[in-house]
């Protein structure tokens, strides 16, 4: 982080404020993670914290230090806008754009309260009164380590480190995505010594499947399709079967990832139906230079990171796969090596 930027945080954060943090709709480990490090270094400063969820978060996360202090938006609609309201200061963490928090997308761009952005994300929006974005870092986790490194590392501890790490876990695939660098371990090594302990993270986000979770995955695997002659391959995922194996919120996350642990693949992607919302929401994953940010906002109206990102359409499954298959065969020389 720049100079001229850690002045302004010490500048904003230099009397007790009154403080929201807001992780984006549907919060993944990353935006939850950052937010409750956040607000636990904000209180042993001396200010008033409270994050506010747009919406539910997954069972997966619900161990996390502090989770259950969180207000959620979605239950809470006449709280949360109160104090919003009334803070002094916005956090808004892991986005960069206010319709990522939905219904709350208005009350956040109307109340006075200054905003500050940190956040990973390519094409920041100008909304914030501090800006902190930076898209060749991992993981948010990693720039409010920075923050806090910067502003009073004494006050690292335990529940902070434990945040941390599991936002960059999850947002680096376990370490493993290009944007892992030798600064995203140092960090990992200082978290550890710190408190926070890698094997209890790993099992609490990962080795926690029930069944029919597990069976969904099986359901998954065998729709998994191979485009003929591209390094592309596919899932689908009906509303149907989401419910034949008792869907719940969260239960599909990661299944992507099989999709590239595949020979010689490099682009996965996933379409599961919606037919409460009415919509079909993708993933889209890539190894090497396949951009999905560009592909994803090109023909789905979505975005992301190069290598990570996701889109909606309202359209059927079939419909989807249908203009899924037309949009690869449109970007076919992309894969030309
Ligand atoms: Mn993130």
């Amino acid at each position: 982080m720049n100079k001229q930027l850690l002045e302004s945080f010490k500048t904003v954060l230099i009397v007790p404020k009154k403080i929201i943090i807001i992780p984006h709709k549907n919060p993944d480990g990353d935006a939850l993670g950052s937010s409750l490090a956040l607000q636990c270094f904000l209180s042993k400063t001396g200010h008033n914290v409270q994050v506010i969820s747009p919406n539910e978060y997954p069972e997966f996360l619900n161990w996390m230090p502090g989770q259950d202090n969180i207000i959620k938006f979605s239950q809470a609609p006449e709280q949360s806008t109160q104090l919003i309201k009334a803070a002094d200061i916005v956090f808004t963490l892991d986005y960069n754009q206010l319709s990522r928090i939905d219904a709350m997308q208005s009350i956040v761009a109307e109340s006075k309260a200054q905003k500050i952005m940190i956040d990973h994300h390519q094409n920041p929006g100008d909304y914030a009164f501090i800006t902190y974005s930076d898209a060749t870092i991992g993981s948010t986790c990693e720039m409010v380590f920075e923050l806090i490194y910067a502003i009073d590392s004494t006050q690292l501890d335990k529940v902070i480190a434990t945040c941390l790490y599991t936002g960059i876990m999850t947002d680096t695939g376990s370490f493993r995505f290009q944007s892992t660098t030798a600064r995203t371990h140092q960090i990992v090594s200082q978290l550890i010594e710190q408190g926070a302990e890698p094997h209890l993270i790993h099992q609490n986000i990962y080795d926690t499947y029930s069944f029919n979770r597990l069976q969904l995955l099986g359901n998954a695997l065998s729709n998994l399709k191979k485009i003929e002659g591209l390094p592309v391959v596919y899932i689908s995922l009906s509303q149907k079967e989401l419910n034949q194996n008792k869907f719940k919120k969260g239960d599909t996350e990661g299944f992507i990832n099989y999709g590239l642990s595949l020979l010689g693949i490099s682009l996965a992607v996933i379409m599961i139906e919606n037919e409460t919302e009415k919509i079909i929401k993708m993933s889209f994953r890539s190894k090497g230079t396949f951009d999905v940010n560009q592909f994803a906002k090109k023909y789905f109206g979505g975005g992301g990171h190069i290598n990570a990102a996701g889109g909606v359409l309202r359209s059927s499954l079939d419909k989807t796969i249908e203009h899924f298959l037309s949009s690869i065969a449109k970007e076919k020389s992309q894969f030309d090596d």
